[in-house]
């Protein structure tokens, strides 16, 4: 399964292609707009979440709610176009209409991809790098995501996350019940925590910052359960399913770094305090007694819930800017000032989850290929109860 996006943050529309998707699943558009529902809320958010309402229109693969196993295409509106029509648009300009727009950016924002794009793509009007940069095209990620997410729960695999982190005010450990307890407590919650002790502390940590023209960052957690043992392989790097959740989670924009199970904490133990102990019983198979690697070993599931966490720097779009060099007369001035959010942190879990999702189904879909639904299905259905004899 692969899919590729499309989209400008202030162009016409987001797009997304998935390809490999077997024929006969159930989907609608209720799926999708959830979860990009999901993506534009969060205490921190920015004005431009106001002027957009996101949802998606199936333009191909779908019909009567099913998949046909053809490429599925989605579409995303931008509300935001129709200020942008002359700035955006895929027409020439003469260069009075050019004078006229004005929006060229020459001082790249600092932390972004404004100066380093420029140069590769010789583009001397930094919008032509930050229009693709920007973390708008997280909305089309997160509508595959939500069929990737939607294939993974008819297959008993449920996708969660958490923020765990803002600013640095910590929350305590999650002890939910279950991974259904954790989704209503945090979508219940501003910041995505379920940790009612802190939520309003990471709050005023983003107001806080809000106020002096700052931004701040924090950590998401993903958790996922029912993932079946041995997807993924150790045979060659490439085929690491661990490996390629690594990618996923720092392929989100501002994502500076990912652990998985206790991540860097297993440098401080001893060998004994971090791997997990097998144990086998009839009703349920083989499984760990802890799950300090968190769902993972040798590349490969272990059947135990995945625990995966991405840290997110600050939104570089600063109100208070840093220092920047303009590029046409290499003066020292202030970065531009782009529209932008305090905090980002609760909509990255939403875009976390999605780019996790991705990533295992895809992973099962390629082990247990089938071009049919139902019998990817009963292959797994078959695998798992083999899997517990073993
Ligand atoms: C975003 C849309 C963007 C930004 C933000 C996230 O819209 P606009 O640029 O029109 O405000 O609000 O992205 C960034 C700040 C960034 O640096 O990428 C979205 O849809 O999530």
């Amino acid at each position: 399964m692969r899919y590729l996006t499309a989209g400008e943050s202030h162009g016409p529309q987001l797009t997304t292609i998935i390809e490999g998707l077997p024929a006969g699943m159930p989907i609608e558009n209720v799926d999708i707009n959830e979860q990009l529902a999901r993506r534009q809320k969060g205490h921190g958010r920015g004005r431009r979440m106001q002027i957009e309402k996101d949802t998606a229109f199936i333009s191909s693969g779908v019909r009567h709610g099913y998949t046909l196993g053809s490429p599925i295409a989605l579409v995303v509106e931008n509300d935001d176009w129709k200020h942008w029509t002359k700035i955006m648009g895929s027409e020439g300009l003469t260069e009075e209409e050019a004078e006229e727009i004005k929006r060229k950016i020459t001082r790249p924002r600092p932390g972004h991809a404004d100066l380093n794009g420029g140069i590769k793509y010789g583009h001397r009007d930094l919008r032509n790098v930050l229009e693709r940069s920007s973390a708008r095209e997280t909305t089309v990620r997160v509508a595959a995501g939500a069929v990737a997410k939607k294939l993974l729960s008819l297959l008993g695999i449920e996708v969660a996350s958490h923020v765990v982190e803002i600013g640095g005010i910590k929350a305590n450990p999650a002890p939910y019940e279950s991974i259904q307890q954790l989704q209503e407590v945090t979508e219940a919650s501003p910041v995505r925590c379920f940790d009612k002790e802190v939520e309003q502390q990471m709050m005023d940590a983003i107001d806080d910052a809000k106020k002096k023209g700052d931004s701040i960052g924090g950590i998401v957690e993903v958790i996922v359960e029912g993932m079946p043992v041995g997807v993924g392989s150790y045979v060659h790097y490439d085929r690491k399913l661990d490996a390629k959740l690594a990618a996923a989670i720092v392929g989100i924009n501002a994502f500076k770094g990912v652990e998985i199970g206790l991540g860097f904490e297993a440098a401080h133990r001893f060998g004994s305090e971090v791997h997990d102990e097998i144990a086998w019983d009839k009703e349920k198979g083989y499984y760990r007694k802890t799950n300090r690697l968190g769902g993972f070993e040798g590349g490969m599931t272990t059947g135990m819930p995945i625990v995966i966490r991405g840290v997110m720097k600050p939104i570089p779009t600063l109100y208070k800017p840093l220092k920047s060099v303009d590029i046409d007369t290499k003066e020292v001035f202030e970065a531009s000032v782009e529209r932008s959010d305090s905090c980002a942190v609760p909509a990255a879990a939403v875009v976390a989850e999605a780019v996790v999702a991705w990533e295992l189904a895809a992973a099962i879909v390629d082990q247990f290929p089938s071009d049919r639904f139902d019998q990817l299905a009963e292959y797994l259905k078959a695998y798992r109860e083999e899997v517990k004899e073993f």
